[in-house]
């Protein structure tokens, strides 16, 4: 598979078939464990085991056994869906869904070998069915964090007819669970800023910068993209007063989890999925990606903003730097020392009075594929044009688009990962896109920045070539 011109070098992924959402994310010691959904059997979802790799720096990351496995008589007899890791004082505790027949339950597992094999509790499971009298859409995921003394629980769930909610509930000893009610029910009439879905899978709630936050995944019969609620949390209620998509890549950063590093850094994961058909992936041999990890913080915005953390430095090779330049109205500003498909670059523009500007990536020579990376200011938006991403006709190629205005004088901060077939994009702190592509050609590596109407002025720009993380 290291043939495979699509298949990413410095992300996370199995050494072959299935992975989706990030699960039991957690420190332990000196060690970050990465759990996630895996299915050994096939580049496909279908019986859903728990992979697992671990690293020291967040970026290097070694396989280990898998964690978890559908016992077939058992209530994950189809499947161990997402769920986290939590210690329960000193003894490391996975609380998953267990699906088996369309039943979604809450399981725990526990492990006596430092995180390397785990035992399902035998009384699993230990929440066998919602909450009686509630009308609801799903019954899976698990967020669960220690307040005065006590386990709490949100579990993923929406309400029919009203909207998406996280299920609170509450716990002496991880066993005993007892309902306390909805932390928040979202409201389906409401689509601005964010529509939030018919049902939410992964809830993740957590303090940040002194406010709370709840990060979930709107869902509506199929999954949808990822959105962020910031408020304030008393007395077992959330109030948020900010909500926004969390990635404009929508479904490309799926059912993301967070994690709070010993130092107290919070740091973030996310899904990438597939952007091509499902011959192709059968045909690749593998499918998913689990982005970079992102340190959330709240932003000039109050907005939760994600930065890729300071570790990613440890992957950079050769450099590159251009420093004051003119990128010409109408036309490009070619970069012939910067060619690559495993990249991370790091741009300042100032766009011209009219017209946007922006980075071309992944383009042929001749220009038959490229990726265009474009700030429009007179729309205020960022967007992602993937129409010419590539020449086979398999792959998704739909625009992205995340709102960004930038303030008179503010330049236009890109910082781009490009790791073969994934694009991750942040822009001035406050808009993110990720995404995929599938470039055709060889040489496909080409670099250029990009001005419409008016000439840009390059500030800075500083590109790594990345080396594998294997
Ligand atoms: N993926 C899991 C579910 C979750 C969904 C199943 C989100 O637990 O709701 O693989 O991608």
């Amino acid at each position: 598979m290291s043939a495979d011109p699509h298949r990413p070098t410095y992300h996370f992924l199995p050494p072959a078939n299935w992975m989706n959402d990030p699960n039991g994310l957690i420190q332990w010691g000196d060690t970050y464990h990465l759990f996630y959904q895996y299915n050994p059997d096939g580049p496909f979802h279908a019986r859903i085991h728990w992979g697992h790799a671990t690293s020291l720096d967040l970026v290097h990351w070694q396989h280990e056994p898998i964690a978890l496995a559908p016992t077939p008589d058992g209530p994950d007899g189809d499947g161990c869906w997402s769920g986290c890791a939590v210690d329960n004082n000193g003894t490391p505790t996975l609380v998953y869904t267990a699906y088996r027949d369309g039943a979604q339950t809450t399981c725990l597992a526990t492990s006596q070998d430092g995180l390397r094999s785990w035992q399902k509790y035998p009384a699993n499971p230990v929440i066998a069915m919602p909450p009686a009298g509630l009308d609801l859409l799903g019954f899976r995921d698990h967020s669960v964090w220690r307040e005065n003394g006590l386990w709490q629980m949100l579990i993923g769930s929406g309400l029919r007819g009203q909207g998406g909610t996280a299920l609170l509930y509450r716990s002496p000893d991880l066993r005993d669970w007892q309902y306390t009610g909805s932390l928040l029910i979202g409201d389906l009439e409401q689509t601005e800023p964010v529509w939030t879905g018919t049902m939410w899978e992964c809830p993740d709630f957590f303090a940040l910068a002194g406010r709370h936050v709840m990060i979930a995944a709107a869902w509506d019969g199929l999954p949808l993209y990822s959105f962020a609620l910031v408020g304030s949390y008393e007395h077992e209620r959330f109030v948020p007063d900010t909500s926004h998509k969390l990635d404009h890549g929508d479904v490309y950063f799926y059912a993301p989890q967070s994690f709070t590093t010993r130092q107290g850094r919070r740091i973030m994961f996310g899904w990438i999925s597939e952007g091509r058909s499902a011959a192709e992936q059968h045909a690749a041999g593998w499918a998913g990606v689990m982005s970079l990890p992102r340190e959330l913080v709240l932003n000039e915005q109050g907005q939760v903003a994600m930065r890729p953390v300071e570790e990613l430095a440890l992957l950079r090779a050769a450099h590159i730097q251009r420093r004051e330049q003119t990128v010409p109205a109408d036309g490009r500003l070619q970069l012939p020392e910067l060619r690559g498909d495993a990249l991370e670059l790091l741009v300042e523009l100032q766009p011209g009075a009219h017209g946007g500007c922006g980075l071309v990536l992944r383009c042929a020579p001749d220009g038959s594929e490229e990726t265009l990376i474009t700030y429009w200011p007179e729309i205020g938006q960022l967007v992602v044009d993937r129409s010419h991403s590539s020449l086979d006709s398999e792959v998704v190629t739909s625009a992205h688009s995340a709102p960004l205005t930038l303030k008179p004088g503010e330049p236009l901060q890109l910082r781009v990962f490009l790791d073969r077939s994934v694009l991750e994009i942040f822009a001035n702190d406050r808009a993110a896109i990720t995404t995929r592509i599938y470039p055709s050609r060889p040489d496909s590596h080409h670099v250029a920045l990009l001005a419409h109407k008016n000439a840009a002025r390059l500030i800075a720009l500083d590109a790594w070539q990345l080396k594998s993380i294997w």
